[in-house]
């Protein structure tokens, strides 16, 4: 059988011409990142974020392919990223994009998998938008392979790169229950007995451990494998933990949920929270169903 394009699998897909187009641009902006692994220094900028976190060249880089391609794509009025200042109005519309243009850029030196998550959404502001506005979100993974976990809420599919194309790999991807965890922030078990008792019960069950210290090769991981859990509690000083709402959680989210799965704070579902600005952290559970409703009520009991 013939291989499909994403190009041509999106043309074929009933999917907006504008989405279309940002899409396949985001789609250079992996290849070129993923290039870039092979060749620039993967030491630090010198420079910090606007959160005051230390950036890495190749941080810097990802997010100027971002901001480059999405500048100068027609169909692109807004763009956010977790390396710039607040939101950005530029040429275009109607498509707002936000992204983490690298993320676990920590793991680049020890040569783990990273990746870049996306967020594409139809509005002028992302203050007040959720997650549920989202039309796609589409990320890269930057493992042994370069892929793409695509959703423009018509299910979740999985394109390879090879020869300088994007081919679809994986189609229709599903989350069910099984044995896996990909637990996060273990710090918090210092401070909640209510987190501590949760690993307990997957530790004694007996689940598979599968976790890199990488948000994007961990929760692809689940996709993948179509099972598991990955979670990033707060605690004490940091109750909304780590993971920001619009650039990370969100996306994951989109992509979890059109797999089948769910995506919580413990209470509320992630795609269900209203953005109160842009910086806006997030604890999150997220995987198959079962998972996510057993964190819930893991964490309710305090
Ligand atoms: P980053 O955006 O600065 O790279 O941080 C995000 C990463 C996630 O990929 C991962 O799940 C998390 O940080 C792990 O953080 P920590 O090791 O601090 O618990
Ligand atoms: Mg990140």
């Amino acid at each position: 059988m013939a291989e499909i394009a994403l190009k041509q699998y999106l043309e074929n897909g009933d999917i907006d011409e504008g989405l279309v187009s940002v899409i396949l641009d985001l789609s250079s902006v992996f290849e070129k990142i993923a290039q870039s692994f092979k060749t620039v220094d993967t030491g630090k900028a010198g420079s910090q974020n606007v959160y005051g976190e230390e950036q890495k060249v190749l941080d810097v880089l990802s997010n100027d392919l971002f901001e480059d391609y999405m500048r100068k794509n027609q169909y692109v009025g807004l763009i956010a990223s977790e390396e710039l200042d607040g939101e950005i109005k530029v040429d275009g519309s109607p498509y707002a994009v936000c992204s983490d243009p690298l993320d676990g850029s920590s793991l680049i030196d020890v040569n783990l998998s990273v990746g870049t998550i996306v967020g594409i959404y139809k509005t002028d502001t992302f203050i007040g938008s959720k997650g549920r506005d989202q039309l796609a979100s589409v990320v890269g993974v930057y493992g042994p392979r370069t892929t793409i976990l695509l959703t423009a809420k018509k299910g979740v599919h999985e394109f390879t790169l090879r020869d300088g194309q994007f081919f679809l790999s994986k189609e229709n991807l599903k989350v069910v229950e099984g044995k896996m965890f990909a637990p996060g922030n273990l710090r918090a078990c210092k401070y909640r007995q209510d987190y501590t008792d949760l690993l307990n019960f997957w530790v004694k069950e007996q689940y598979t451990l599968r976790y890199s210290g990488g948000m994007v090769p961990d929760i692809n991981q689940i996709i993948l494998k179509g099972k598991g859990i990955f979670s990033y509690p707060g605690y004490e000083d940091y109750p909304d933990g780590k993971l920001r709402l619009l650039f990370e959680c969100a996306p994951m989210a989109l992509l979890m949920e059109q797999a089948g799965g769910a995506a919580s704070d413990g209470i509320n579902k992630i795609l269900d929270k209203e953005l109160s600005s842009i910086e806006q952290r997030s604890p999150i559970f997220i995987g198959s169903k079962a998972e996510v409703a057993r964190c819930e009520e893991y964490l309710s009991r305090t």
